[in-house]
């Protein structure tokens, strides 16, 4: 089941798949970081609640060996995980890929 929304400039196409894992295998995104979705914005993969910021840094410089971003779990506090009243928990985005798994921003 695929829906499609445009907005922030892009056009995104959401898709509910059972086979996510391969995709997660494909972008080099290590178990432990896996996540409860994967986004793919020009040709980088995105997984679990990654900062808006640390996309758009990691897009603009396309750094050598990096196919993604990624945040294990669901942080509380990170982005749509935000509860009203209780302190946010301290966080790591991963970058991820050939490059292997490493620290890209602490939150
Ligand atoms: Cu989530």
């Amino acid at each position: 089941m695929a829906q499609v929304r445009k907005g922030l400039g892009k056009t995104v196409r959401a898709v509910d798949t059972p086979n996510r894992a391969a995709l997660q295998a494909k972008y080099g995104i290590p178990s432990n970081l896996r996540s409860c979705h994967t986004a793919l914005i020009d040709g980088m993969a995105f997984e679990g609640h990654v900062p808006i910021e640390d996309m758009r840094r990691v897009l603009s410089a396309k750094p050598r060996g990096v196919t993604g971003l990624a945040v294990g779990g669901m942080p509380l506090g990170s982005p749509g995980m935000e509860v009203a009243g209780q302190a946010p928990q301290r966080f790591e985005v991963y970058s991820v890929g050939s490059a292997g798994p490493r620290v890209y921003a602490r939150h």
